[in-house]
Protein backbone atom coordinates (compact mmCIF):
# COMPACT_ATOMS: atom_id res chain seq x y z
CA UNK A 1 0.00 0.00 0.00
CA UNK A 2 1.13 3.38 -0.31
CA UNK A 3 2.89 6.10 1.93
CA UNK A 4 -0.56 7.91 1.79
CA UNK A 5 -3.45 5.53 1.89
CA UNK A 6 -5.82 5.77 4.74
CA UNK A 7 -5.12 4.40 7.94
CA UNK A 8 -7.68 2.03 10.27
CA UNK A 9 -7.28 2.58 14.15
CA UNK A 10 -8.73 -0.51 15.56
CA UNK A 11 -8.59 0.28 19.19
CA UNK A 12 -8.92 -3.29 20.73
CA UNK A 13 -9.06 -6.62 19.46
CA UNK A 14 -12.61 -8.15 18.64
CA UNK A 15 -11.87 -11.72 17.94
CA UNK A 16 -8.95 -13.24 15.91
CA UNK A 17 -11.14 -13.82 12.84
CA UNK A 18 -12.40 -10.14 13.16
CA UNK A 19 -9.49 -9.01 13.20
CA UNK A 20 -7.94 -10.48 9.86
CA UNK A 21 -11.36 -9.69 7.89
CA UNK A 22 -10.64 -5.90 9.29
CA UNK A 23 -6.86 -6.35 8.10
CA UNK A 24 -8.20 -7.64 4.65
CA UNK A 25 -10.05 -4.49 3.86
CA UNK A 26 -7.18 -2.11 4.26
CA UNK A 27 -4.13 -1.17 6.74
CA UNK A 28 -4.68 -1.58 10.26
CA UNK A 29 -2.88 0.47 13.24
CA UNK A 30 -3.42 -2.27 16.06
CA UNK A 31 -4.08 0.13 19.00
CA UNK A 32 -3.39 -1.94 21.55
CA UNK A 33 0.15 -3.37 20.60
CA UNK A 34 3.07 -1.66 21.49
CA UNK A 35 3.72 -1.35 17.74
CA UNK A 36 0.54 -0.26 17.04
CA UNK A 37 1.24 2.71 19.47
CA UNK A 38 4.65 3.16 17.91
CA UNK A 39 3.09 3.29 14.45
CA UNK A 40 0.62 5.99 15.57
CA UNK A 41 2.57 8.32 17.07
CA UNK A 42 4.39 8.44 13.66
CA UNK A 43 1.14 8.13 11.37
CA UNK A 44 -1.91 9.70 13.39
CA UNK A 45 -2.60 12.24 10.45
CA UNK A 46 -3.27 9.06 7.89
CA UNK A 47 -5.99 7.77 10.33
CA UNK A 48 -9.48 8.13 8.92
CA UNK A 49 -11.89 5.36 10.30
CA UNK A 50 -11.79 4.43 13.46
CA UNK A 51 -12.90 0.62 13.83
CA UNK A 52 -13.80 0.14 17.67
CA UNK A 53 -16.74 -1.65 19.48
CA UNK A 54 -19.21 -0.83 22.52
CA UNK A 55 -16.64 -2.20 24.65
CA UNK A 56 -13.60 -0.28 23.77
CA UNK A 57 -15.42 2.79 22.89
CA UNK A 58 -13.32 6.19 21.46
CA UNK A 59 -12.63 8.74 23.99
CA UNK A 60 -12.30 12.70 23.23
CA UNK A 61 -8.59 12.55 23.81
CA UNK A 62 -7.67 9.78 21.24
CA UNK A 63 -10.04 11.39 18.53
CA UNK A 64 -7.89 14.91 19.35
CA UNK A 65 -5.07 12.79 18.20
CA UNK A 66 -6.57 11.84 14.74
CA UNK A 67 -6.63 15.28 12.49
CA UNK A 68 -7.96 13.46 9.17
CA UNK A 69 -10.44 11.17 11.06
CA UNK A 70 -13.73 11.07 9.07
CA UNK A 71 -15.82 8.08 10.77
CA UNK A 72 -15.49 5.63 13.54
CA UNK A 73 -17.49 2.20 12.95
CA UNK A 74 -18.18 0.77 16.22
CA UNK A 75 -18.79 -3.19 16.81
CA UNK A 76 -22.07 -3.15 19.27
CA UNK A 77 -25.56 -0.75 19.19
CA UNK A 78 -25.04 1.15 22.34
CA UNK A 79 -22.36 4.12 21.68
CA UNK A 80 -21.90 5.40 25.65
CA UNK A 81 -18.51 4.83 25.11
CA UNK A 82 -18.08 7.04 22.44
CA UNK A 83 -17.98 10.83 22.60
CA UNK A 84 -20.47 11.76 20.60
CA UNK A 85 -19.87 15.26 21.45
CA UNK A 86 -16.05 15.84 20.14
CA UNK A 87 -17.24 13.16 17.25
CA UNK A 88 -20.47 15.79 16.46
CA UNK A 89 -17.72 18.62 16.93
CA UNK A 90 -15.73 17.71 14.34
CA UNK A 91 -18.23 16.43 11.94
CA UNK A 92 -16.83 12.75 12.47
CA UNK A 93 -20.08 9.71 11.16
CA UNK A 94 -20.75 7.26 13.89
CA UNK A 95 -21.93 3.86 13.05
CA UNK A 96 -22.92 1.03 15.46
CA UNK A 97 -24.84 -2.75 14.86
CA UNK A 98 -28.36 -1.82 15.36
CA UNK A 99 -31.20 -4.77 14.76
CA UNK A 100 -28.93 -7.71 14.39
CA UNK A 101 -28.52 -8.00 18.16
CA UNK A 102 -32.50 -7.41 19.00
CA UNK A 103 -33.61 -10.67 19.05
CA UNK A 104 -30.61 -12.32 21.52
CA UNK A 105 -30.27 -9.41 23.92
CA UNK A 106 -34.72 -9.98 24.47
CA UNK A 107 -34.00 -13.81 24.52
CA UNK A 108 -31.55 -12.76 27.26
CA UNK A 109 -33.54 -10.51 29.12
CA UNK A 110 -36.09 -13.03 29.35
CA UNK A 111 -33.56 -16.10 30.61
CA UNK A 112 -33.25 -12.98 33.50
CA UNK A 113 -36.15 -12.67 34.10
CA UNK A 114 -37.35 -16.30 34.39
CA UNK A 115 -33.79 -16.97 36.34
CA UNK A 116 -34.78 -14.29 38.59
CA UNK A 117 -38.50 -14.81 39.22
CA UNK A 118 -37.99 -18.71 38.99
CA UNK A 119 -34.87 -18.82 40.52
CA UNK A 120 -33.71 -20.95 38.32
CA UNK A 121 -29.88 -20.60 38.97
CA UNK A 122 -30.27 -20.82 42.71
CA UNK A 123 -32.34 -24.04 42.09
CA UNK A 124 -29.41 -25.42 39.92
CA UNK A 125 -26.88 -24.30 42.83
CA UNK A 126 -29.15 -26.31 45.39
CA UNK A 127 -28.94 -29.68 43.27
CA UNK A 128 -25.21 -29.30 42.78
CA UNK A 129 -25.03 -29.23 46.34
CA UNK A 130 -26.41 -32.30 46.86
CA UNK A 131 -29.07 -30.06 48.90
CA UNK A 132 -32.29 -31.95 47.68
CA UNK A 133 -31.28 -35.03 49.66
CA UNK A 134 -32.22 -32.87 52.96
CA UNK A 135 -34.18 -30.26 52.67
CA UNK A 136 -37.18 -28.83 49.96
CA UNK A 137 -36.05 -25.66 48.07
CA UNK A 138 -38.38 -22.68 48.59
CA UNK A 139 -40.63 -21.83 46.78
CA UNK A 140 -40.73 -18.62 43.72
CA UNK A 141 -42.40 -16.33 41.72
CA UNK A 142 -44.77 -16.88 39.37
CA UNK A 143 -43.87 -15.18 36.13
CA UNK A 144 -46.79 -15.81 33.38
CA UNK A 145 -49.93 -12.94 33.65
CA UNK A 146 -47.71 -10.91 35.72
CA UNK A 147 -46.92 -6.89 34.92
CA UNK A 148 -43.83 -6.38 32.66
CA UNK A 149 -42.54 -2.87 32.93
CA UNK A 150 -40.18 -1.99 30.17
CA UNK A 151 -37.63 1.02 30.56
CA UNK A 152 -36.21 2.27 27.05
CA UNK A 153 -38.78 -0.02 24.17
CA UNK A 154 -36.78 0.72 21.33
CA UNK A 155 -35.74 -1.89 19.10
CA UNK A 156 -34.45 -4.31 22.03
CA UNK A 157 -37.40 -3.57 24.20
CA UNK A 158 -39.76 -3.85 21.87
CA UNK A 159 -38.19 -8.01 21.27
CA UNK A 160 -38.73 -8.19 24.93
CA UNK A 161 -42.61 -6.90 24.50
CA UNK A 162 -43.59 -9.71 22.11
CA UNK A 163 -41.37 -12.11 24.40
CA UNK A 164 -43.36 -11.11 27.31
CA UNK A 165 -46.80 -11.53 25.49
CA UNK A 166 -46.37 -15.05 24.59
CA UNK A 167 -45.90 -15.22 28.98
CA UNK A 168 -49.63 -13.71 28.89
CA UNK A 169 -48.05 -10.58 30.43
CA UNK A 170 -49.40 -6.89 30.42
CA UNK A 171 -46.55 -4.51 29.58
CA UNK A 172 -46.33 -1.11 30.33
CA UNK A 173 -42.70 1.05 29.16
CA UNK A 174 -41.66 4.40 30.07
CA UNK A 175 -39.53 6.18 27.51
CA UNK A 176 -39.05 9.79 27.20
CA UNK A 177 -42.52 10.62 24.69
CA UNK A 178 -45.00 7.84 23.91
CA UNK A 179 -44.64 5.35 20.96
CA UNK A 180 -48.06 6.02 18.86
CA UNK A 181 -46.82 2.53 16.89
CA UNK A 182 -47.48 0.39 20.23
CA UNK A 183 -50.64 -0.11 22.54
CA UNK A 184 -48.75 -0.83 25.49
CA UNK A 185 -49.52 1.63 28.63
CA UNK A 186 -47.46 4.39 28.76
CA UNK A 187 -46.38 5.53 32.18
CA UNK A 188 -44.37 9.29 31.98
CA UNK A 189 -42.96 8.11 35.29
CA UNK A 190 -40.40 5.97 35.46
CA UNK A 191 -41.60 5.91 39.59
CA UNK A 192 -45.08 5.52 38.56
CA UNK A 193 -43.68 2.22 35.95
CA UNK A 194 -41.74 0.75 38.62
CA UNK A 195 -45.04 0.76 41.13
CA UNK A 196 -46.68 -0.81 38.58
CA UNK A 197 -43.95 -3.92 37.72
CA UNK A 198 -43.67 -6.87 39.05
CA UNK A 199 -40.37 -7.14 36.80
CA UNK A 200 -38.76 -3.76 35.17
CA UNK A 201 -36.57 -4.63 32.29
CA UNK A 202 -33.80 -1.58 31.57
CA UNK A 203 -33.18 -1.50 27.59
CA UNK A 204 -32.49 2.07 27.39
CA UNK A 205 -29.25 3.36 26.29
CA UNK A 206 -26.63 4.38 28.93
CA UNK A 207 -25.01 7.40 29.04
CA UNK A 208 -24.88 10.72 31.07
CA UNK A 209 -28.65 10.91 29.58
CA UNK A 210 -29.86 8.03 31.79
CA UNK A 211 -26.92 7.54 34.44
CA UNK A 212 -28.67 6.06 37.65
CA UNK A 213 -31.98 6.94 36.79
CA UNK A 214 -32.90 3.82 38.50
CA UNK A 215 -32.22 5.13 41.68
CA UNK A 216 -33.48 4.39 45.35
CA UNK A 217 -36.91 6.08 44.79
CA UNK A 218 -37.45 3.93 41.25
CA UNK A 219 -36.71 0.79 43.28
CA UNK A 220 -38.93 1.59 46.30
CA UNK A 221 -41.93 2.03 44.03
CA UNK A 222 -40.78 -1.74 42.59
CA UNK A 223 -41.35 -3.12 46.14
CA UNK A 224 -40.11 -6.06 48.02
CA UNK A 225 -42.09 -8.36 45.66
CA UNK A 226 -40.61 -6.58 42.61
CA UNK A 227 -37.66 -7.66 40.26
CA UNK A 228 -35.08 -5.43 38.16
CA UNK A 229 -33.67 -6.78 35.20
CA UNK A 230 -30.44 -4.98 33.44
CA UNK A 231 -29.59 -5.69 29.98
CA UNK A 232 -28.89 -2.29 29.25
CA UNK A 233 -25.83 -0.60 30.78
CA UNK A 234 -24.36 -0.46 34.69
CA UNK A 235 -24.56 3.12 34.69
CA UNK A 236 -28.50 3.42 34.56
CA UNK A 237 -29.22 1.57 37.37
CA UNK A 238 -27.37 3.59 40.81
CA UNK A 239 -25.67 0.34 41.75
CA UNK A 240 -25.37 1.27 45.39
CA UNK A 241 -28.65 2.38 46.17
CA UNK A 242 -29.70 -1.51 44.33
CA UNK A 243 -27.21 -3.38 46.89
CA UNK A 244 -29.06 -1.39 49.67
CA UNK A 245 -32.38 -2.08 48.37
CA UNK A 246 -31.59 -5.91 47.98
CA UNK A 247 -29.83 -5.96 51.57
CA UNK A 248 -32.64 -4.32 52.86
CA UNK A 249 -35.58 -6.81 51.15
CA UNK A 250 -36.67 -3.52 49.62
CA UNK A 251 -36.86 -5.53 46.50
CA UNK A 252 -37.39 -9.07 45.46
CA UNK A 253 -33.92 -9.77 43.07
CA UNK A 254 -32.06 -8.58 40.37
CA UNK A 255 -30.82 -10.32 37.38
CA UNK A 256 -27.70 -8.23 35.81
CA UNK A 257 -26.11 -8.51 32.39
CA UNK A 258 -24.23 -5.32 32.78
CA UNK A 259 -22.59 -3.33 35.69
CA UNK A 260 -21.02 0.18 36.57
CA UNK A 261 -17.34 -1.04 36.73
CA UNK A 262 -16.84 -4.51 34.20
CA UNK A 263 -15.86 -7.01 34.51
CA UNK A 264 -15.09 -5.92 38.21
CA UNK A 265 -18.64 -6.91 39.67
CA UNK A 266 -19.65 -5.89 43.42
CA UNK A 267 -19.34 -8.80 46.52
CA UNK A 268 -22.40 -7.58 47.53
CA UNK A 269 -24.02 -8.32 44.12
CA UNK A 270 -22.20 -11.60 43.40
CA UNK A 271 -22.69 -13.30 46.47
CA UNK A 272 -26.70 -13.24 46.88
CA UNK A 273 -28.52 -15.82 46.00
CA UNK A 274 -31.65 -13.94 44.87
CA UNK A 275 -29.16 -12.03 42.45
CA UNK A 276 -28.62 -13.25 38.69
CA UNK A 277 -25.41 -12.49 37.57
CA UNK A 278 -24.03 -12.98 33.51
CA UNK A 279 -21.18 -11.13 32.30
CA UNK A 280 -22.31 -8.88 29.43
CA UNK A 281 -23.42 -11.57 27.32
CA UNK A 282 -26.99 -10.60 26.31
CA UNK A 283 -25.50 -10.16 22.69
CA UNK A 284 -23.12 -13.32 22.81
CA UNK A 285 -24.08 -15.99 20.68
CA UNK A 286 -22.20 -17.03 17.31
CA UNK A 287 -24.79 -16.14 14.92
CA UNK A 288 -25.52 -12.26 16.63
CA UNK A 289 -21.91 -11.96 17.19
CA UNK A 290 -21.55 -12.94 13.26
CA UNK A 291 -24.22 -10.88 12.24
CA UNK A 292 -22.30 -7.75 14.20
CA UNK A 293 -19.33 -8.45 12.96
CA UNK A 294 -20.80 -8.47 9.21
CA UNK A 295 -22.62 -5.21 9.75
CA UNK A 296 -19.20 -3.49 11.25
CA UNK A 297 -16.90 -4.68 8.51
CA UNK A 298 -19.42 -3.47 6.04
CA UNK A 299 -19.62 0.16 7.41
CA UNK A 300 -15.81 -0.22 6.93
CA UNK A 301 -15.85 -1.06 3.69
CA UNK A 302 -18.61 1.00 2.69
CA UNK A 303 -16.55 4.30 4.16
CA UNK A 304 -13.47 3.21 2.21
CA UNK A 305 -15.27 2.55 -1.18
CA UNK A 306 -17.55 5.87 -0.66
CA UNK A 307 -17.30 7.58 2.40
CA UNK A 308 -20.47 6.94 3.87
CA UNK A 309 -21.66 4.68 6.14
CA UNK A 310 -24.27 1.52 6.38
CA UNK A 311 -25.77 2.09 9.78
CA UNK A 312 -24.47 5.89 10.82
CA UNK A 313 -25.68 7.40 14.11
CA UNK A 314 -24.91 9.81 13.90
CA UNK A 315 -23.55 12.06 10.46
P1 LIG B 1 -33.07 2.04 20.81
O1 LIG B 1 -33.79 1.37 19.71
O2 LIG B 1 -32.47 3.39 20.56
O3 LIG B 1 -34.09 2.15 22.05
C1 LIG B 1 -33.79 2.89 23.18
C2 LIG B 1 -35.10 3.28 23.87
O4 LIG B 1 -34.79 3.97 25.08
C3 LIG B 1 -35.98 4.19 23.04
O5 LIG B 1 -37.28 3.72 23.08
C4 LIG B 1 -35.89 5.55 23.72
O6 LIG B 1 -37.12 6.22 23.63
C5 LIG B 1 -35.59 5.14 25.17
N1 LIG B 1 -34.83 6.17 25.87
C6 LIG B 1 -33.73 6.83 25.43
N2 LIG B 1 -33.32 7.72 26.35
C7 LIG B 1 -34.18 7.62 27.39
C8 LIG B 1 -34.29 8.31 28.63
N3 LIG B 1 -33.44 9.27 28.99
N4 LIG B 1 -35.30 7.94 29.47
C9 LIG B 1 -36.18 6.98 29.10
N5 LIG B 1 -36.12 6.31 27.93
C10 LIG B 1 -35.13 6.63 27.09
O7 LIG B 1 -31.89 1.16 21.39
P2 LIG B 1 -31.72 -0.43 21.30
O8 LIG B 1 -31.12 -0.79 20.00
O9 LIG B 1 -32.99 -1.06 21.71
O10 LIG B 1 -30.57 -0.64 22.42
C11 LIG B 1 -30.79 -0.21 23.74
C12 LIG B 1 -29.53 -0.35 24.56
O11 LIG B 1 -29.34 -1.71 24.93
C13 LIG B 1 -28.22 0.02 23.88
O12 LIG B 1 -28.01 1.42 23.86
C14 LIG B 1 -27.20 -0.71 24.71
O13 LIG B 1 -26.71 0.11 25.75
C15 LIG B 1 -27.98 -1.87 25.31
N6 LIG B 1 -27.48 -3.17 24.81
C16 LIG B 1 -26.91 -4.05 25.67
C17 LIG B 1 -26.46 -5.27 25.20
C18 LIG B 1 -25.85 -6.27 26.12
O14 LIG B 1 -25.03 -7.06 25.65
N7 LIG B 1 -26.22 -6.33 27.38
C19 LIG B 1 -26.56 -5.58 23.85
C20 LIG B 1 -27.14 -4.66 23.01
C21 LIG B 1 -27.61 -3.45 23.49
P3 LIG B 1 -37.19 7.84 23.65
O15 LIG B 1 -36.16 8.31 22.66
O16 LIG B 1 -38.59 8.16 23.26
O17 LIG B 1 -36.88 8.24 25.04
C1 LIG C 1 -21.59 -5.74 22.69
C2 LIG C 1 -23.43 -4.32 23.63
O1 LIG C 1 -21.48 -6.96 22.06
O2 LIG C 1 -24.27 -3.85 21.48
C3 LIG C 1 -24.03 -3.42 22.61
O3 LIG C 1 -24.29 -2.25 22.95
O4 LIG C 1 -23.31 -3.97 24.76
C4 LIG C 1 -23.00 -5.70 23.24
O5 LIG C 1 -23.82 -6.19 22.25
C5 LIG C 1 -20.48 -5.74 23.63
O6 LIG C 1 -20.48 -4.60 24.40
C6 LIG C 1 -19.16 -5.85 22.86
O7 LIG C 1 -18.66 -4.62 22.54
Amino acid sequence: MSDSAPLILQIGSINPGFDARLAALGEVIEGWTAAGRDRLDRDAERVRIVATSAMHGLDAATMARLPGLRAVASFGVGVDAIDLTAARARGIAVSNTPEVLDECVADHAFALVLATMRRTAEADRFVRAGLWTASRFPLATRVSGKRLGILGLGRIGKVVARRASGFDMAIGYHNRRADPSVAHAYFVSLRELAAWSDVLVVTCPGGEATRGIVDAEVLAALGPTGFLVNVARGSVVDEAALIAALQAGAIAGAGLDVFVDEPRVPDALRLRDDVVATPHVASATRETRGAMEDLTLANVERFLATGGLVTPVLG
